[in-house]
């Protein structure tokens, strides 16, 4: 059980974009963006908040530390806030590695971290986008650092809305792309491959360089 006391419990609440609606186009389209934030994640809100309001006590912790802790959740819950714990965790963290000021370029260390791990930048994207071509079904594609392996970075892919958070071993994602269909059917159909190669246009380096200094140094515990 969460060691805390009653008076710190509030519900997860919808962060708002940090860019408007139509200001990743023409990579991802205003009607995507608007129906993916405003309702794929706010259900996710709506459901990781009903099942945790069973057992209050969690819902005093971020939603990184409940899914840190997945397998303590009482078990009548556990799945559900996996999936919809998970949903709004992914989410929230996708739309922090986008921005409308792109194309941008990895720079300083977290593009000589990606050629020490992955040769040089083109092979590392093109590693990336089949990650997450050969994914079945829904998911997610993660660029993750390992800590106790030198700061190693690594691409994998979850299922659903299985989060890092929730790795046996420490995993903090470093860039993360939804290869759910919400995410591109209405502007990319079914081809998923497009859809990976165009976002790159719209990813946010300096965040995640920001995210790769702050794990390095211990700032971010995420
Ligand atoms: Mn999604």
């Amino acid at each position: 059980m969460p060691d805390h006391t009653l008076d710190r419990i509030e519900p997860y609440t919808l962060p708002a974009l940090p860019f408007g609606y139509a200001d990743l186009e023409p990579v991802m389209d205003e009607t995507t963006l608007r129906l993916h934030h405003d309702a794929h994640h706010r259900l996710y809100i709506d459901g990781v908040n009903a099942a945790l309001s069973r057992h209050p006590l969690w819902l005093g912790l971020t939603i990184e530390e409940v899914l840190r802790r997945l397998p303590e959740i009482p078990a009548d819950i556990r799945d559900t806030v996996r999936n919809q714990g998970g949903g709004h965790a992914n989410h929230q963290f996708f739309w922090k590695v986008l921005t409308p000021n792109g194309p941008g370029r990895p720079r300083g260390d977290l593009l000589a971290a990606i050629e020490r791990d992955f040769g040089c930048l083109e092979d590392f994207k093109r590693q990336f986008e089949t990650a997450g071509q050969r994914h079945f079904g829904s998911g997610w594609v993660f660029l993750v650092c390992r800590p106790r392996q030198a700061f190693r970075l690594e691409i994998l892919t979850l299922p659903n809305q299985d989060s890092v958070l929730s790795l046996p071993e420490p995993a903090p994602g470093l860039l993360i792309c939804d290869v759910w269909e919400h995410a591109y059917y209405l502007k990319y159909r079914n081809r998923r491959s497009d859809w990976l190669k165009a976002w790159w246009d719209i990813v946010h380096w300096d965040y995640i360089e920001d995210r790769l200094q702050g794990i390095r140094e211990g700032r971010k515990q995420l």
